[in-house]
């Protein structure tokens, strides 16, 4: 993509309203722009991060056996009314009435009109264990909504649900998600840490939290620092083994992890002072398993192997695609702007033009910027004729992994220079090493 020719309109100075880094980053580099309180348009930049977050969501929710489904932002309130939330949820509901006088709302989860999908389509203990997600826009009426996309209003989910004909067979689909999610976070450069957790209007009495460290999260967080060690995707574990795959939870969840909701202070001073660690956390995903609360209600039955009809046994999954983006950014950043993990950064590589218009310049920048795409790796390429200064800290803000730069006086000697943005290191190369160098990344 050409600078010149792309939507990015970067801020020059920090927005009043912007109270954390991630906001404040998110507005300045023109990812998002608030429409309305808790509303947001995504543009172009932020647009490619929401999309790679959500790919690696998916993938790792097919990985899990997830099936992909698209269920409608706006349902009718007959399920609700049924389920008994359609009182219960409040005020956070946005509530519809259509010309008709029906009452509708702008959903702000699933269960009901999943569990109905399901039980149309269901009805023998063979079709059984099925998930299926979807990865959609919900809406709910925060009383405060703030720190940018982070607590929003309208806001992107990924929920999945289970279905089970019993509570072992839905805890085993439990542990997959949790499994997934493990390595969902972890392919995003996040460490999240799962933590046992209230579950509030979803319901349930088996709940667990993702929480992302970072000093502006809105939870307290306090667990032991063998959390900090992890590395799940090495982890060698088979989904499918049922004791397998408890055994492997048990041992995740064995240390303590907790927020403040349900913090036991008596429980953690038990660890050694140097195992303590108190911080903040962003919750970047939530799981539910709550057996039959919704399929009770909702006459979700499935026929067993002995004929009987029996309630199913559900859980729902949830992760905040939209609050990822900004969950990543305070989680790496530095003083001059977001550092983009590899796996989520809306272009690999920024291509710095340090003189539009000189022809040498021009020339090579053209053959590096094609010889990049060519390889498969989306490059930015500044080829406006701003300053250099700008341009540099326009690229350092924006943060993508790999910057080159390239301008009259290096290229005199064959040479551009080659800056991870991670480390800071800025080296001087040939220009082929250059692209040598990015396409064998
Ligand atoms: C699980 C899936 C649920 O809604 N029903 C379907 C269950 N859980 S939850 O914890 O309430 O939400 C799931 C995740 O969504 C993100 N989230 C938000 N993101 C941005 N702005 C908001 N206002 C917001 N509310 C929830 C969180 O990441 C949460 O873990």
């Amino acid at each position: 993509m050409r600078l010149s020719k792309y939507f990015m309109p970067i801020l020059r100075h920090d927005p009043k309203e912007a109270e954390i880094v991630s906001h404040r980053l998110m507005l300045r580099t023109g990812m998002i722009r608030q429409e309305s309180a808790g509303i947001y348009s995504w543009l172009p930049l932020g647009h490619r991060v929401l999309r790679k977050i959500e790919q690696i969501v998916r993938e790792e929710q097919d990985r899990a056996g997830a099936i992909e489904v698209l269920m409608p932002t706006i349902q009718s309130a007959d399920l609700w009314r049924k389920s008994g939330r359609y009182d219960d949820y409040g005020k956070e509901m946005l509530r519809i009435t259509d010309r008709h006088d029906r009452d509708m709302l702008y959903g702000p989860t699933n269960e009901e009109m999943i569990t109905d999908i399901f039980k149309s389509g269901v009805q023998s203990y063979k079709d059984l264990p099925r998930n299926l997600y979807h990865i959609q826009w919900k809406f709910r009426d925060e009383v405060r909504p703030r720190f940018g996309i982070m607590r929003g209003r309208e806001f992107l989910m990924k929920d999945a649900y289970s279905f089970d004909m019993s509570a072992q067979a839905g805890r085993h689909s439990y542990n997959k998600m949790f499994l997934a999610y493990l390595r969902t976070f972890q392919r995003m450069g996040l460490t999240a840490i799962p933590m046992r957790a209230d579950t509030g209007p979803i319901g349930g009495d088996l709940s667990h939290e993702f929480l992302v460290l970072a000093n502006t999260g809105e939870s307290a967080v306090f667990f032991d620092r063998s959390y900090l060690e992890k590395n799940w995707n090495q982890e060698n574990i088979d989904q499918d083994d049922v004791d397998g795959l408890q055994s492997a939870i048990d041992g995740f969840t064995s240390h303590y992890a907790a927020t403040d909701e349900i913090h036991d202070p008596a429980e953690f001073e038990k660890l050694n002072d140097d195992q303590r660690v108190e911080g903040r956390g962003i919750e970047v995903g939530h799981i539910f398993f709550f057996g039959t609360k919704y399929s009770t209600p909702l006459e979700c039955l499935v026929q067993g192997p002995d004929g009987k009809a029996v309630p199913v046994h559900s859980g729902s999954y949830g992760i905040g695609v939209s609050r990822l983006v900004a969950g990543i950014i305070e989680a790496s950043h530095d003083d001059d702007g977001i550092i983009w993990p590899q796996a989520v950064a809306p272009f690999d590589v920024g291509l710095i033009n340090l003189k539009a218009g000189d022809a040498d310049t021009d020339a090579a920048c053209e053959k590096i910027y094609a010889e990049l795409s060519n390889a498969g790796l989306d490059v930015l390429y500044d080829d406006t004729d701003n300053r250099a200064g700008g341009k540099f800290a326009t690229m350092d803000m924006v943060g993508l992994p790999w910057q080159v730069i390239a301008g009259p006086r290096g290229l005199k000697e064959g040479q551009v220079e080659v800056k991870n943005r991670q480390t800071g290191e800025r080296k001087s190369v040939g220009l082929e090493e250059a692209i040598n160098q990015l396409t064998s990344l």
